[in-house]
């Protein structure tokens, strides 16, 4: 029989369909203009590329020379006793359980690092080591300082001062950075949950001694033949993720509003439509904002606007992707022109002019796309660099951030002229206010004159606030871009669930238009639709970052406070969520969640079910030991009626699942209901 010729003609790299991988008019669009100009992204990427089966299910061990060890479920289940094991014998369980905990180590490094660079900038600007930054909220400088157990007053001839700002920064700065790697102690912050959480970790072990120890340990106990027992090693996960959440994260966030300013909220617009043809366009995109926050500076400022305008242009209009976003738009109300998967079609809208990065969530394939345009690809951290040629690497630096920033600007302008391609940004783009927080929260629901939750609470008693849904987290290429945040948010909405997002999902719900206050009206349940119309504030609230997260813990901690919610954060009718998930952040944030006494829900998949036993003790059983659970949920409406029927629970707990009558109250009653 004659063979058939092989076809010399390589074979055509299967393509996404741009319907099917986003609800996003605007990415569908540029997704399909990608295509078009032959530029690869990682749409076409995700179809032409399947996931491990046994990665997925978490049960593929590389800890050791003599593996990868695989251990995949078998098609029929398990029956009887599961005799799986790899060449030292570690079972399912085991090898599930380590890889989770280094995720959790993954991310918790990552949040923690972060922190811990800001807390650097933070020192090197309290000791007037450069005039680039200047602590801009010396209230916040005050509450923090309680916290870390720094005296904020100075005794001066029999007289209590207040302690003189510079000199109370250099203590915080000393102080804080020593959280990651103090000898003695525990993580100062944990103290700032509710006591009864406290308790519950002191029962448990797992106040975390120092940010650090607690990440190196997790690499520890995770090399071959250290820690066998799934419970043991989730422990240490454990406390890692407290060390995160109420440490490296609530650092980074803490000290970021010291010195760059307390959110409060702003309006602008989100999606790739903020980019404009005629200005020079520059994308920030990564997470420490340090470097970002003098770009605005500079980029605003005459001179810069001036030399853009110069070039031909009407001047500059900066935008942002992921984190940095976030952070840039809570502070100054810079739009985010996409979320993590939007990235590279920032640059093949041709219109970006330069694209500075610093860390975290960065595709090297940006250098890939960017070398097809005009687009300048610029490094700026020392830890987060491209091996690409057309790659520019300015390292920043503090001492000399003006100077830093300047040269990135200068770079991007210049390269306005460059352009070479045609055009093409999509119109798409919506109107948002960003930028809440716990201050701006009291402040809105409290008002100035009761200054509390009680408000908060007193609506959620009520009945008319069903419950509180903290969604976050990233885009997956798996599945489809921005489909399961959009729908778990709106089906909570519908269900008189307020909102708290931060990250990607924020940015999400942002270019959705879901970040105003007519959007209560639209989509929202009768109740929460009634709070948002009288107090002006959107059913969704954007509270910046992934990093701030910790911003949602300490919500919860103050909800707890103002009373009537039970006495810890597993009492209250709240729930967790990341229905897009895919970074080790992610996984280290859905931990500190359950570990702080939130249900946490996550779509796509979970790399633990491959190890039913393990699984089980992180879906079941934890809840007996901290009051919150993982689930995972992949349809977006369940995802959000599972999040729902938690609430109902705390709810009933409470004894407040029958809504109280909406009776008029005249002030006696009011008051007499108020001093009873
Ligand atoms: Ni969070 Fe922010 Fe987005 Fe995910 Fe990445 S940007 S830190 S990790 S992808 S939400």
């Amino acid at each position: 029989m004659e063979k058939k010729a092989k076809s010399k003609e390589p074979t055509k790299a299967k393509l996404a369909n741009a319907e099917t991988a986003s609800i996003d008019e605007a990415t569908q669009q540029m997704i399909l203009r990608a295509q078009e100009l032959g530029v690869e992204t990682i749409f076409d990427r995700a179809v032409a590329m399947k996931p491990c089966n046994i990665g997925t299910q978490g049960t593929c061990c590389k800890n050791c020379g003599m593996g990868p060890c695989r251990l995949p479920l078998p098609k029929s289940g398990i029956e009887g006793e599961d005799n799986r094991k790899g060449l030292c014998g570690a079972t399912a369980n085991t090898i599930a359980a380590r890889n989770f905990i280094r995720m959790i180590a993954g991310g918790a490094a990552a949040h923690s690092d972060h922190g811990r660079a800001v807390a650097e900038v933070f020192m090197s600007a309290a000791r007037k080591e450069t005039d680039a930054y200047r602590i801009k909220d010396p209230i916040k400088l005050r509450e923090v300082a309680k916290w870390l157990d720094i005296p904020t007053t100075v005794e001066v001839d029999g007289e209590t001062l207040d302690r003189d700002t510079d000199e109370l920064a250099v203590a915080v700065g000393e102080k804080a950075l020593g959280e990651w790697g103090k000898a003695e102690g525990e993580v100062l912050f944990a103290k700032r949950a509710p006591k009864a959480r406290y308790e519950t970790w002191k029962k448990q072990g797992v106040v975390p001694r120092n940010i650090d120890r607690e990440i190196v340990e997790i690499m520890h106990r995770t090399h071959i033949g250290v820690d066998q027992d799934y419970r043991n090693l989730i422990k240490q996960g454990t406390r890692a993720a407290i060390g995160d959440g109420w440490g490296g994260s609530m650092l980074a966030t803490e000290l970021q509003d010291i010195l760059f300013g307390t959110p409060y909220p702003l309006a602008t617009e989100a999606n790739l439509g903020v980019m404009k043809e005629d200005m020079v366009n520059l994308v920030i995109h990564g997470h420490e904002p340090v470097l970002s926050e003098i770009i605005v500076t500079v980029a605003s400022s005459k001179k810069w606007q001036d030399y853009a305008r110069s070039k031909g242009a009407k001047g500059i209009q900066l935008s942002g992707i992921c984190c940095t976003a976030n952070e840039v738009l809570q502070r100054h109300g810079v739009p985010p022109c996409g979320t993590f998967l939007q990235q590279e079609l920032a640059i093949i809208t041709g219109a970006c002019d330069a694209m500075v990065v610093d860390i975290q969530c960065i595709f090297q394939n940006l250098a890939n796309v960017a070398a097809c345009f005009h687009t300048k690809l610029i490094t700026t951290h020392p830890i987060a660099k491209m091996e690409q040629d057309n790659v520019i690497h300015i390292e920043f630096d503090e001492h000399h951030a003006v100077e830093d920033a300047e040269r990135i600007v200068k770079l991007a302008v210049d390269n306005y002229e460059n352009r070479s391609s045609e055009v093409m940004i999509p119109k798409q783009k919506s109107s948002i206010i960003g930028g809440f927080g716990v201050e701006s929260i009291e402040y809105h629901l409290g008002g100035t004159f009761r200054g509390s939750y009680y408000t908060l609470n007193d609506n959620i008693i009520n009945g008319r606030i069903r419950g509180i849904g903290g969604v976050v987290g990233c885009n997956n290429a798996r599945t489809r871009h921005n489909e399961g945040h959009i729908q778990v948010v709106k089906e909570l909405i519908k269900n008189d669930v307020i909102v708290l997002t931060t990250g990607c999902n924020a940015i999400a719900c942002a270019m959705e238009g879901l970040l105003t206050p007519e959007t209560a009206g639209v989509f929202c349940g009768p109740g929460l639709a009634e709070v948002c119309e009288t107090v002006g504030i959107p059913p969704v609230l954007h509270l910046g970052s992934c990093v701030d997260n910790s911003r949602i813990l300490l919500a919860a901690a103050e909800v707890v406070k103002a009373g009537g919610l039970g006495n810890d954060i597993s009492d209250l009718p709240a729930a967790g969520s990341a229905p897009e998930w895919m970074s080790e952040k992610a996984i280290s944030i859905g931990h500190y969640f359950v570990a702080s006494g939130v249900y946490t829900v996550f779509g796509v998949t979970l790399p633990v079910s491959g190890a039913p036993v393990f699984q089980n003790y992180l879906f079941k059983e934890f809840e007996k030991l901290y009051g919150g659970m993982w689930d995972l949920e992949i349809d977006p409406v369940r995802h959000a009626r599972k999040m729902i029927a938690h609430i109902d629970k705390k709810r009933k707990a409470l004894g407040i699942d029958k809504a109280r009558d909406r009776i008029l109250v005249d002030m006696d009653t009011r008051r007499a209901m108020e001093s009873a």
